[in-house]
């Protein structure tokens, strides 16, 4: 049996799993940069460790020479998402992608696993540059939402701890949790849109305090402490009660303020 050179076996799998990380990544950016929801919350990924990989390899029999062609999750991204409708919409995102191209998926959102498992998981060929040329290598993507990923999380640290042989009573709490994980999505799902405008409105509060203190370090540059003081004040008590209208006017004066001293 051939022996692998696990050092260099694993390089382009580590650049694959930072290069899907940023382009993942960069798509929440794009969509927060337009003020838009963004359907990924956020993306994890690893390389799976050498010893999973021969575990893995010895379970299911397959050759050292021909893991880089059957394991396909030795290079795993992980994309968490706030609602079950979003991960449908990621995986549009996923499919209409030209850098990737998938070869199958697997839905256990609506075909949960015996254990209780959900996600959405996809298989797909990443070609990599590497300093010798161009090669291709599988990667496995999970799409889940915050709450299948809690359940995913702690189920698979148990199944760590007892070697995939989980007592009886425990799996039955687990299928508990898992069925009550699912319910919590759907009931979210529900309130989606409440939930949307409530972080919306955080955003426009935070980005229009920050505009207020960036403002008010322009006032001070100007020496006009006292002013500063006062509107401080006043951005305290909106900070606890206030309204984005009310931050918004406070924003105006003292933009207002500083014009008048830069005229003068
Ligand atoms: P930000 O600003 O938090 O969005 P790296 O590749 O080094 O950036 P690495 O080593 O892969 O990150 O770390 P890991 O543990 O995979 O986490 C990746 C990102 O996911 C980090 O974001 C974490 O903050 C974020 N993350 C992990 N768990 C959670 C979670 O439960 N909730 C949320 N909202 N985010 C989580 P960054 O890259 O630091 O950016
Ligand atoms: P890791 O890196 O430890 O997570 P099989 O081993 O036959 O069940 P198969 O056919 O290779 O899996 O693919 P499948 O079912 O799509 O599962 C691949 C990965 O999905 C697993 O990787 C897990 O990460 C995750 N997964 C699947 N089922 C479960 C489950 O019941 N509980 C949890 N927590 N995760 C699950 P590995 O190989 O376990 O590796």
């Amino acid at each position: 049996m051939a022996t692998i050179q696990w050092k260099t076996f694993l390089i382009p799998y580590t650049q694959a799993v930072e290069e899907l990380k940023v382009k993942l990544r960069s798509i929440r950016k794009e969509y927060r940069k337009k003020s838009e929801y963004s359907p990924i919350e956020f993306v994890t990924g690893r390389v799976k460790e050498i010893s999973s990989i021969l575990e893995k390899a010895n379970k299911f029999n397959i050759p050292t020479d021909r893991i880089h062609l059957e394991m396909e999750d030795i290079a795993g991204i992980r994309i968490m998402c706030q609602f079950v409708d979003d991960v449908e919409k990621v995986v549009e995102l996923i499919r209409q992608r030209k850098d990737m191209q998938i070869l199958y998926e697997k839905d256990y959102v609506n075909n949960v696993k015996k254990s209780g498992y959900r996600s959405y998981h996809m298989i797909i060929k990443y070609p990599v540059s590497m300093a010798e040329g161009q090669m291709e290598i599988l990667a496995e993507f999970q799409i889940r939402t915050l709450a299948m990923n809690f359940w995913a999380t702690i189920e698979h640290s148990l199944n760590y701890k007892y070697k995939q042989d989980i007592p009886e009573h425990i799996r039955a709490k687990l299928k508990n949790g898992a069925d009550a994980a699912f319910k919590l999505d759907q009931e979210m799902l529900e309130i989606k849109d409440e939930i949307k405008d409530a972080q919306k409105l955080f955003e426009v509060k935070s980005s229009l305090t920050s505009d207020i203190m960036n403002q008010l370090i322009v006032l001070s540059s100007l020496g006009k402490l006292n002013e500063v003081s006062r509107y401080r004040n006043q951005l305290n008590k909106l900070v606890e009660a206030g309204d984005e209208v009310e931050l918004s006017n406070l924003l105006n004066s003292i933009e207002k303020t500083i014009n008048s001293y830069n005229r003068s």
